[in-house]
């Protein structure tokens, strides 16, 4: 492979020069993660809106490679919780990842196979380590778009099932124009 350049846009994620088409995922992608089914269906009834997009800018999956791109997760609600990533463990667990805050603000909520969990937030200007082990689903509790660059090794994979299948721990919802950090009532 050649050294080369790639554009992307600092305050949206967004490659203008069009060389890599972003990847979106709707509420009807999602709806069984989020607590408030019912509010889901409403939702995708109503126009089934984006609630992040993502472009991998190069991932070409092999052992020695650095993955890295940009996500966009759009400010809104569904019920009472907030747009949220899907979330994954890496395939690889043991590998990390780095993501930079670009614009906007939001949370990582985070938890190992062993039960430990952890929430940061971050703004524009901060990065936050990802340690191998450690699912992670960003989560947008702000009015902006929350936009981060993000690198991994290239051959991390993604394990989605893990979470769709147990849910997380904790789930961050609003309480009194507030976020706050519950127990997931459907973790399995
Ligand atoms: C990121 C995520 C991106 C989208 O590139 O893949 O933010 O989130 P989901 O993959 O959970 O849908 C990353 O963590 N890659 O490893
Ligand atoms: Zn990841």
């Amino acid at each position: 492979m050649k050294p080369y350049t790639i554009d992307f846009d600092l305050l949206t994620g967004i490659c203008k020069s069009g060389k890599v088409q972003p990847v979106q995922r709707r509420v009807s992608q999602m709806k069984m993660q989020f607590a408030d089914p019912e509010a889901a269906q409403k939702a995708i009834d109503s126009g089934d809106p984006v609630l992040y997009e993502f472009s991998t800018l190069l991932n070409d999956e092999k052992k020695g490679t650095l993955a890295f791109g940009s996500t966009i997760i759009y400010p809104g609600k569904i019920g009472d919780e907030y747009y949220m990533t899907k979330g994954h463990f890496h395939t690889i667990l043991d590998s990390a990842e780095v993501y930079y805050c670009l614009s906007g603000k939001g949370f990582m909520m985070m938890e190992t196979p062993e039960g430990d969990v952890d929430l940061q937030e971050v703004h524009p200007g901060e990065a936050l380590y990802v340690p191998g082990r450690w699912a992670h689903r960003s989560i947008n509790h702000g009015t902006e778009p929350f936009v981060m660059l993000f690198v991994y090794p290239g051959d991390s994979g993604h394990d989605y099932g893990t979470i769709e299948t147990k849910g997380y721990r904790k789930l961050v919802v609003e309480r009194d124009g507030k976020p706050v950090m519950i127990d997931n009532p459907k973790w399995k």
